[in-house]
């Protein structure tokens, strides 16, 4: 049950490459898509600033983090000192300001868990959810921003595990499945996993990037050209790529004891973060550690059916990269 089976891949999974390759190709969204998004964002900053001089906005989840696909709405976060008001108070008197400007379907969500304005954009079509002071997410999309551009491997395996759990439904968290930001750092702690490594583990490394938020330290190596251009002697291409990532979590990964950490690239055991029984609606029947809030589980969503459903699709993806004739095709069948 260990990590050593990894070597018996089927031998002519690389026939299988150049389809999981053109899947990628054609999930990359454009470069005139990604210049809309960033005009919207400029032309929304321009608003803010205007009452809120010191603020800033910041584009965070999949549609800066380089995990995005075509088409998705954008993540927006407001930085700004809060003074006397509270969050509501502002994003009350942002959505004033939007509606004032013809953005439309404009809606405070004060009471929503992460409290947000929503708005759609009739220029470029562009939905948009902005929020405040969410500073751990911006600098979490920074970090796997940063893994992506280390290796374009990592890139490639992303996306065809977040269209793979998209398609087989197990990327819902209300229905107690995983974020696309759990997928990630999953992906990111395979690649870490690799003999020899893929990714290496920058917050072990010297930091050249410092910050913190909500004091929390958030430092790590970000010169990643540097790391770029060395590469890694690791010659695997996708396809194996795909194949071992689904064994892994299908037969080699450790559940019952072991916790997914990204920040230190290996497993930590649950005992030692006392993540060892339910407290609350948190089982951490699957353990992700947070890269930065290490006391977040991201698996804390999952519950004891939907952890059966998980663990079952990826025994099912890893028995269809070992065995089907067309894994390229038959892995994303709708669930
Ligand atoms: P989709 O393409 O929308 O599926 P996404 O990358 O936008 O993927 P999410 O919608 O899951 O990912 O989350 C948006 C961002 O919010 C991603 C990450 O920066 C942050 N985030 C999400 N979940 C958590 C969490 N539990 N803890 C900390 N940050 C989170
Ligand atoms: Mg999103």
């Amino acid at each position: 049950r260990h990590f050593k089976s990894q070597n018996i891949c089927r031998s002519d999974i690389n026939a299988h490459n150049a389809h999981f390759t053109a899947l990628f190709d054609s999930l990359i969204p454009s470069e005139e898509e990604k210049s809309k998004q960033k005009e919207l964002l400029a032309t929304l900053e321009s608003l803010v600033v205007k009452e809120w001089p010191d603020a800033r906005l910041h584009l965070y989840g999949s549609c800066a983090n380089s995990f995005g696909f075509p088409k998705s709405d954008i993540d927006v976060c407001l930085v700004m000192k809060l003074e006397n008001e509270d969050k509501a108070e502002v994003l009350l008197k942002l959505a004033e300001i939007l509606k004032a400007e013809n953005l439309q379907n404009v809606q405070a969500l004060t009471r929503a868990r992460v409290p947000i304005v929503k708005l759609m954009d009739p220029v470029t079509g562009i939905a948009c959810d902005i929020c405040i002071n969410n500073i751990l997410a911006v600098e979490n999309t920074k970090l796997l921003r940063d893994y992506a551009r280390i290796d374009v491997r990592l890139r490639q395996l992303a996306f065809v595990v977040k269209y793979w759990a998209k398609k087989r439904e197990v990327n819902e968290t209300y229905q107690g499945t995983l974020s696309s930001y759990a997928y990630v750092l999953m992906c990111i702690h395979f690649l870490q996993q690799r003999n020899p490594p893929i990714l290496p583990c920058l917050q072990e490394m010297r930091s050249t990037y410092i910050a913190s938020a909500e004091n929390v330290e958030c430092s790590y190596f970000d010169r990643v050209d540097l790391l770029r251009e060395v590469g890694s002697p690791n010659r695997e291409s996708l396809a194996e790529l795909v194949w071992g990532f689904f064994h892994y979590w299908a037969y080699c990964h450790d559940y019952a004891n072991a916790v997914i950490s990204v920040r230190t690239g290996a497993t930590l055991s649950k005992r030692v973060k006392d993540w060892t029984r339910r407290v609350g609606n948190d089982r951490h029947l699957i353990c992700i550690e947070d890269p930065f809030e290490v006391s977040h589980d991201l698996g804390r969503v999952v519950d004891k059916f939907s952890i059966r459903v998980i663990r079952e699709e990826f025994e099912r993806a890893a028995e269809i990269m070992q065995n089907d004739p067309r894994p390229g095709v038959t892995l994303f069948e709708a669930y």
